[in-house]
C-alpha cells in the first residue's frame, strides 16, 4: 500500500498541499521528483532557467531527506528515463507499486490536462490537490471575476488589500491612497549608484546540474554563467532580505526606469523563488510591510512592490485560470509577422532591444518594463504572430511559467486578447523609451526622427501600428489622443509611414 506523492519542479514548498499530510518516516510514503527532458523543451527554456530548476529541485528532495522522507528522485541523464512527467510516473508506480498518486494541481492547462489522464492511464485512483500557496484560491478569484464585464486588476487588488489588512489603517489604506503608482515612474539620474546585488555562488550540487546542462543541451538558448540564483529557500530568503534593506526604499521611484548595462537596478529578482516556491507572496508583502512600519522604506515603494505580488501576480494567476484553456488562441490585432531573429540573438542595431535581450541570454532577466515596453512593444508594433511571442516570453525569463507568462503577453504586452487584461494596448514609440532610459543616447538611431533612414524605428511602427488597427483601436476612449493627431495627417503621409515600416518589417525577414 504505497502512496506516491509527486511534487513538480514549480512545487518546491515544504508546505506545498501534496506534502501536508505526509506522516512523520513512513516507508509507505514516497514522495516523487523527476527531470524530465519534455519540461525544458516544449519550449526552448533558457538553460540557466533549466539549472536553476533542477537544482533547487535537487536541493529540495535533499531537505526532505534530511528529514527522514523517502524520496524518490530521477535525474535527467538516469538510464531508463523516458522524458516525460507521464513515463516517469508510470514507471515509479510500477517501481513501488504504488495504489495510490497525490499531486498538487499543475501550474498551467498543458501538464494539467497530462494529469487528468492519469487515472485511466495508471489504474490507481489519483488525487488531485488544490495549490493553496497563492492569496486568492480560485474559488475566491471566481467569486470576483464572475458576471464581469470588465476586470480591472486595481478593484481585485482593494478586495486583497482589505481582505490581508496588508498596509492598511483599519478599514482605510495607509496613507489614504490605493495607488500611489503616480509617483513611481522617475527617470533614473545618471549619476545615481545602483546597489551591488546578492549573488551566491554555485555550489557542487549546482555546478554538476550546470554541467549537466551544457551536456544535454548544448546548443540551446542563454549563457549558463555567470550563475547567480539562490537555489534553497535560506537562500532565496536572504536574496529577499538583501532586496528589503538595499532596494526597496528606491524601488518604487525608479520602478519603470532602465540603463544600459544594469539589469537589476532596484527590482527585488525574487520573481523565480516566488514561482517555484521557495518564497511565498504573504511573507514578502509582510516582510515589504515591515520596511515601511519602521520607517526605513517609503510608502510609494513598498505600495508599488506589494502592488506587483499581492494585486498583479495573484490577478494574473487567477486570470489565467478563469479565461480558461483557450484563452491563447485570439489574435485580435491580427498579428501575422514572424519573430526576428535578434530576439534570440541581441544582433540589431536598435539598442534598448540589443541590451534587453543581451541581459536576458546572461541572466535570463530582463525587469518589467523591459519586457513591457521594449521587448513586448516591439512585438505588437510588428505585428509578430502571438504565439511565437508568448513561446519566446516562456522559454527566456527564469520566472516564467504559463499561468504568469500568458496573461502579461497575450493580454498585457501585445493586446492579442482584445482588452481583457489591458484596457488598451501598451504601444509607444521612441519618446517613451528615451524619457525612462539612457539608451537612445548610445544609439545607431535617432530617437528625435520620424523618418529616413537614421529615425527611431519605434517611431514610424508606432503611427503604422495605429493606421493599421484603426478599426479595432479608434473606438477605445483611451486611444482618443492619438488617433486625434492622425487625423489632422492627409492620405500621402499615412501612406508614407506605413510605406516605410513595412520596409523596415520586410527588411527583418
Ligand atoms: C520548467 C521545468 C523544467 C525545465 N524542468 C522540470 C523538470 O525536469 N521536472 C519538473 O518536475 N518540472 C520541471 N519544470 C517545471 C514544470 O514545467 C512545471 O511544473 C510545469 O510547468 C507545471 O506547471
Ligand atoms: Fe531604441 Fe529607438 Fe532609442 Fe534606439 S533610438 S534605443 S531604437 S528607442
Amino acid at each position: 500500500m504505497t502512496t506516491i506523492r509527486l511534487v513538480l519542479g514549480d512545487q518546491l514548498t515544504r508546505g506545498v498541499s501534496s506534502l501536508k499530510d505526509l506522516p512523520y518516516a513512513d516507508p509507505s510514503q514516497v514522495v516523487l521528483m523527476v527531470e524530465v527532458r519534455v519540461e525544458a523543451t516544449y519550449v526552448p527554456h533558457h538553460r540557466q532557467k533549466v539549472a536553476f530548476i533542477l537544482s533547487a529541485m535537487r536541493h529540495f528532495a535533499d531537505a526532505l531527506r534530511a528529514e527522514g522522507v523517502r524520496v524518490d528522485y530521477v535525474r535527467l541523464d538516469d538510464p531508463g528515463n523516458t522524458g516525460s512527467f507521464t513515463g516517469e510516473v508510470a514507471r515509479a508506480v510500477a517501481r513501488h507499486r504504488a495504489t495510490r498518486l497525490v499531486v498538487t494541481e499543475a501550474g498551467e492547462w498543458r501538464v494539467r490536462h497530462m494529469i487528468e489522464s492519469w487515472e485511466d492511464s495508471l489504474g490507481i485512483p489519483v488525487e488531485v490537490r488544490e495549490d493553496d500557496r497563492f492569496i486568492a484560491s480560485h474559488a475566491r478569484f471566481d467569486q470576483w471575476a464572475g458576471g464581469r464585464q470588465t476586470y480591472r486588476m486595481e478593484f481585485f487588488y482593494r478586495e486583497m488589500r482589505r481582505e490581508t489588512g496588508i498596509l492598511m489603517d483599519g478599514a482605510e489604506p495607509v496613507g489614504g491612497h490605493w495607488n500611489l503608482d503616480a509617483e513611481n515612474r522617475r527617470a533614473l539620474p545618471s549619476r545615481l549608484p545602483v546597489p551591488a546585488r546578492l549573488r551566491p555562488a554555485p555550489d557542487a550540487a549546482t555546478r554538476a546540474v550546470i554541467d549537466l546542462v551544457a551536456r544535454c543541451f548544448p546548443e540551446g538558448f542563454g549563457d549558463l554563467e555567470p550563475f547567480g540564483w539562490a537555489v534553497t529557500r535560506e537562500g532565496a530568503l536572504g536574496i529577499l532580505d538583501d532586496f528589503l534593506r538595499t532596494c526597496l526604499p528606491s524601488f518604487g521611484d525608479y520602478q519603470d526606469a532602465m540603463r544600459h548595462g544594469a539589469p537589476f537596478l532596484f527590482h527585488s529578482t525574487i520573481s523565480p523563488y516566488l514561482n517555484v516556491g521557495l518564497l511565498l507572496p504573504r511573507e514578502v508583502c509582510e516582510g515589504a510591510e515591515a520596511e515601511f512600519r519602521a520607517g526605513r522604506a517609503p510608502l510609494n515603494a513598498v505600495e508599488g512592490f506589494v502592488r506587483q505580488v499581492l494585486g498583479w501576480r495573484e490577478y494574473v494567476r487567477g486570470m489565467y485560470w478563469h479565461l480558461g484553456p483557450d484563452y491563447h488562441a485570439t489574435n485580435a490585432l491580427g498579428a501575422t509577422r514572424p519573430l526576428p531573429a535578434f530576439y534570440w540573438t541581441a544582433e540589431t542595431p536598435m539598442r534598448c532591444i540589443a541590451d534587453t535581450v543581451t541581459q536576458t541570454q546572461r541572466h535570463a532577466y530582463a525587469h518589467h518594463i523591459q519586457r513591457l515596453m521594449v521587448t513586448g512593444n516591439f512585438a505588437m508594433l510588428a505585428g509578430v504572430r502571438p504565439a511565437e511571442v508568448e513561446a519566446w516570453y516562456l522559454a527566456v525569463f527564469a520566472d516564467a511559467f504559463e499561468w504568469v507568462e500568458l496573461p502579461n503577453t497575450h493580454g498585457m504586452a501585445t493586446w492579442a486578447d482584445g482588452g481583457i487584461i489591458a484596457s488598451k494596448p501598451y504601444a509607444a514609440s521612441g519618446a517613451y523609451i528615451d524619457r525612462m532610459s539612457d539608451y537612445c543616447g548610445g544609439c545607431r538611431y535617432d530617437v528625435k526622427a520620424k523618418s529616413g533612414p537614421t529615425a527611431c524605428p519605434f517611431n514610424y511602427l508606432y503611427w503604422a501600428f495605429l493606421i493599421r488597427n484603426e478599426g479595432v483601436l479608434k473606438g477605445n476612449p483611451r486611444m482618443a489622443m492619438p488617433y486625434r493627431t492622425l487625423g489632422t495627417w492627409d492620405a500621402d503621409r499615412r501612406a508614407a509611414v506605413v510605406n516605410e515600416a513595412d520596409a523596415f518589417l520586410n527588411g527583418l525577414a
